[in-house]
């Protein structure tokens, strides 16, 4: 090299962050350490966010649910072994509800890992993460971190989306090259998540079946609220005139007061449609696998739009598979359609909103009631009122009483509106997904939490101080699992299912700085979270529960083994 004519550099720290900036990745979900602290401190310089949890498990279900809502891949950034193994489960979490994430760990170094030396933070980390998600890849060579990301980010939306790995180790950070030609190894990725077009003849079939149907039914899953075509979806459901039933997280993606809405006449739809069209919602255990008791007697057929080819059949018979993408799908079948559609027959459609009105007439009564301690209804009718009153805001529920109840109690009106457990019914998410929700949308947040569900993510609430974040967590304190009472007949232990009674979880809050009250009637409840709602201050409101109120695993009882030889 002549002197003088010294080449720029760049390394592996820049081309990281490089590589994320270029395919528009600007917030990273993060718990710093070795050896991933200056990436993190050198993406922040360089105006991505990086959002610093307490715990990485939190930071990855925060990276997942930001994939839901933005359909970009989530960024979770760990350190090695330990901390990538407690982001590991939202890893997994994220490939089972199909939601894009990427979760990057800094890894030890191979040679001493592979010889299983004993190096600081010791594990073959790609090895692990392989099973659990949808693609994993180590990355040796700074001129590989731009095809690195491409795979990695395509991977994760492309097709039916989930959770990518990438092993960076820690000795690629600073390995150099010259800045013009790391420049050009990166890759923008080109259309990331391409549309998938049925094929004409599985749309024909599919709606065929469709008009045949004497009392057909459509649901929802919260792939279809991810697909974002919303309009689209709107119109065919209104065009078809068929009662239609969301799942948890399609709720709002046409509003659960929607004259077509079955939700609160499940039963009676599930038992008695002939023909049932499954829209980015898949026939496992929270559908019952599409056959048994919940689903009656009468035959029934049915038609299923997923953009993943073997789901069809996994369960029951699919008699109209529709594979494509649900946007495609959706307005393919508007095209079909026409105008000259035949709504399903009126004894039908009149039969259904004759038993969901039976059913939240049934209900109105009990969310009424003004009892201190509260009851779950008493709380959840306040809350259904706020979410009518603030319809933009997102509601991230998570408990077992506090889940099921508040899922049939609190109308959603909006797409996308309601974050809760997922396929796994999985107790952690809360605050994690609530921090994602508030930065990745600006909306305020309403995190209705059961006081165990919350305490596998508590320790957050310092997070959301910290970014100042409009969220209001309302923890139902019923002192306990499911309820408060259980008690020991053994020992002097507590019951495996209490805690410590009258806890105040609300002096939590206080402990960083934010808003915490104690509510212990319907009223007080409800000027608390008005109150928050108003002002925008991270709030946390511990609402009293009465003990007694729940029952034992909300509304999914029924899964627990029982023993022959001891009855409860
Ligand atoms: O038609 P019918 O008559 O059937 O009536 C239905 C609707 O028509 C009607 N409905 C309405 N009526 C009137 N008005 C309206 N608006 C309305 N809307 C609906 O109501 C009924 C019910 O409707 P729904 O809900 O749609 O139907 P159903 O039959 O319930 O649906 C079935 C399911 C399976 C789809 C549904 O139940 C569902 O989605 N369930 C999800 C359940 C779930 O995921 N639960 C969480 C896991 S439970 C357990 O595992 C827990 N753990 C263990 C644990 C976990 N999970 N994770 C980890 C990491 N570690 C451990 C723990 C520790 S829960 C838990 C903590 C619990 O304690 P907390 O303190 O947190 O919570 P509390 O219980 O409050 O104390
Ligand atoms: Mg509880």
């Amino acid at each position: 090299e002549a002197p003088g004519t010294e080449q720029e550099l760049t390394d592996g720290f820049h081309l990281v962050i490089d590589a994320l900036k270029l395919n528009g990745i600007n917030t990273i979900y993060n718990v710093p350490g070795i050896p991933i602290t200056d990436l993190g401190r050198m993406a922040q310089a360089a105006g991505i966010r990086v959002i610093s949890f307490r715990h990485e498990q939190n930071a990855g279900y925060a990276a997942g649910i930001a994939g839901y809502l933005t359909k970009k891949p989530g960024v979770c950034l760990t350190v090695s072994a330990p901390g990538f193994l407690n982001g590991l489960t939202a890893l997994a979490h994220a490939t089972t509800n199909c939601y894009p994430m990427i979760l990057i760990s800094g890894s030890s170094e191979r040679e001493i890992v592979d010889l299983q030396q004993g190096d600081y933070e010791e594990m073959d980390q790609l090895a692990i993460a392989k099973p659990l998600c949808k693609a994993a890849y180590r990355v040796l060579h700074a001129q590989d971190i731009g095809i690195g990301f491409a795979r990695a980010i395509r991977a994760a939306v492309s097709g039916r989306p989930g959770g990518v790995y990438l092993d960076l180790p820690a000795k690629l950070f600073g390995q150099v090259m010259n800045a013009e030609a790391g420049q050009k190894s990166l890759v923008k990725v080109i259309d990331a998540a391409p549309a998938q077009i049925p094929s004409p003849a599985s749309v024909k079939r599919a709606l065929d079946v469709l008009k045949s149907a004497k009392r057909p039914l459509i649901i929802l899953g919260k792939g279809a609220a991810y697909a974002q075509a919303d309009e689209e979806i709107k119109s065919f459901v209104e065009k078809s005139g068929v009662p239609f039933l969301p799942m948890s997280m399609a709720k709002g993606l046409l509003p659960d007061t929607h004259p077509q809405c079955a939700g609160a006449a499940r039963s009676t739809v599930l038992k008695e449609s002939d023909v049932v069209m499954l829209i980015g919602a898949r026939l496992n255990w929270l559908l019952s696998h599409g056959k048994g008791k919940s689903w009656g007697e009468a035959p029934k057929k049915f038609i299923q739009v997923d953009i993943e080819p073997k789901e069809m059949d996994s369960n029951v018979e699919i008699v109209a598979p529709v594979v494509g993408d649900i946007g495609s799908v959706v307005s393919a079948f508007n095209q079909a359609m026409g105008s000259s559609w035949t709504a399903p027959p009126a004894e039908w459609t009149k039969a259904v909103s004759t038993k969901r009105e039976e059913n939240v007439a049934k209900m109105a009564p009990k969310l009424m009631n003004n009892k201190s301690p509260m009851d779950y209804h008493g709380a959840l009718g306040v809350l259904k009122t706020i979410i009518k009153e603030y319809p933009e805001a997102i509601l991230v529920n998570e408990g077992a009483n506090t889940l099921d109840l508040a899922r049939g109690v609190i109308d959603m009106y909006r797409p996308r509106k309601r974050l809760d457990v997922g396929t796994w019914g999985v107790m952690g998410i809360g605050m994690g997904q609530a921090i994602a929700a508030a930065l990745e949308t600006g909306h305020p947040v309403l995190a209705v939490e059961g006081d165990s569900a919350f305490g596998f993510s508590g320790m957050e609430v310092e997070t959301i101080c910290r970014y100042n974040l409009p969220i209001c967590v309302v923890i139902f304190n019923n002192d306990g699992i499911y309820r408060g009472t259980d008690v020991n007949g053994a020992n002097s232990d507590p019951a495996t299912t209490v805690f410590v009674k009258g806890a105040r979880y609300d002096k939590m809050m206080e402990a960083f700085g934010g808003v915490g009250v104690n509510a212990t009637s319907p009223d007080e409840l409800k000027r608390a979270v008005n109150d928050a709602m108003k002002s925008g201050k991270p709030t946390l409101i511990n609402a009293v529960i009465d003990p007694a109120a729940g029952s034992e695993s909300g509304r999914i009882g029924n899964l627990n083994p029982q023993s022959v030889l001891q009855k409860k």
